[in-house]
């Protein structure tokens, strides 16, 4: 049975020392060796990004794809290998910004995938610019009198987007944050956990200490129930979307695979495809 050393490959992660982004990649290798994942049963999908490095830094299947555009990529992995275990991965510029068009689809649609983001507030790849998550104010080099916009609340956009599991989770919590993503690959539908996960190097204002003094974890308010999409939302509202842990899941409803009709139970990818070999190699040819 794998560990969560045998996630790891040998190539070595250029993100900043102390970028938030570590603790990610080691919650991920974990989290896959913990619901007993093989590397060749999981298939990480990313966009550009900081980020979106993470799919060149886990023994695993993986696809770097272009910016925001990892969960069309992920979507499709996933319709044509329902046998693999799939995780979208990107930054909150990626997801958020570029991408937000496809996160809110993919949510809506309820495709049994896992899509973690990692939100550091700010775009770190290009040298940091203010991102949909920045706070009204946030001054950086493309909005140097601060803000004027008002930042996206991805976890309320996610219930009103019909969201079977919402997830919110910190890096340095690292068995919390595991935790949740365990539970989100084993979630039948699509899980969204978005991981604060500062970038040391160019966000000043969104620091471990700001995270640390501003997060409250679910498991401190006495009596949570994250089976109310209700209590969900006003929690978010009342905290300004400063928390942490298991938002809301709904165990209910059915993945987008259990409802597509005639969708095959052998994987398209290990389907026979019935061609003879001329044909094929002729097909094949045409990409060579
Ligand atoms: C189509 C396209 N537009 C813009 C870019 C430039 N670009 C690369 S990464 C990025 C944003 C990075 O921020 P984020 O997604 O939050 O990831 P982080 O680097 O902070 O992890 C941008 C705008 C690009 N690569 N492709
Ligand atoms: S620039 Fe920021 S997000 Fe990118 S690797 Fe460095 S600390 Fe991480």
């Amino acid at each position: 049975m794998a560990t969560f050393k045998d996630f790891r490959n040998n190539v070595k992660p250029n993100w900043c020392p102390g970028c938030g982004d570590f603790s990610v990649q080691a919650a991920m290798q974990r989290a896959a060796a913990n619901v007993g994942l093989e590397p060749e049963n999981l298939a990480v999908i990313s966009g550009i990004g900081c980020s979106g490095r993470i799919s060149g830094y886990i023994n695993s299947y993986g696809f770097h794809g272009i910016h925001g555009r990892s969960l069309p990529i992920a979507q499709g992995v996933k319709m044509s290998n329902r046998d693999l275990t799939v995780i979208a991965s990107g930054g909150d510029g990626d997801g958020f910004a570029i991408g937000m068009g496809h996160t809110i689809h993919a949510i809506r649609r309820n495709i049994d995938i896992t899509y973690i983001v990692m939100d550091n507030q700010i775009y770190g790849l290009t040298k940091g610019q203010t991102s949909p998550r920045s706070a009204a104010g946030f001054k950086t080099k493309s909005t140097p009198q601060g803000s004027i916009e008002q930042a996206i609340s991805p976890m309320e956009m996610a219930l009103t987007a019909g969201a079977t599991f919402v997830a919110q989770s910190f890096s340095t919590d690292l068995k919390d944050l595991t935790a949740l993503i365990e539970a989100g690959i084993k979630h039948k539908g699509f899980s969204l956990i978005n991981v604060f996960s500062p970038c040391v190097t160019y966000n000043k204002v969104n620091t471990y200490d700001w995270f640390k003094e501003n997060l409250t974890k679910l498991s401190d308010i006495e009596g949570y129930d994250p089976s109310s999409r209700e209590v969900a939302m006003q929690t978010l509202m009342k905290h300004n979307g400063l928390v942490t842990g298991l938002i809301y899941q709904d165990t209910q409803r059915q993945s987008y695979q259990e409802l597509i009709s005639g969708y095959s139970e052998t994987p398209l990818a290990k389907a026979d495809l019935n061609l003879d070999q001329t044909y094929f190699d002729k097909l094949v040819g045409e990409f060579m």
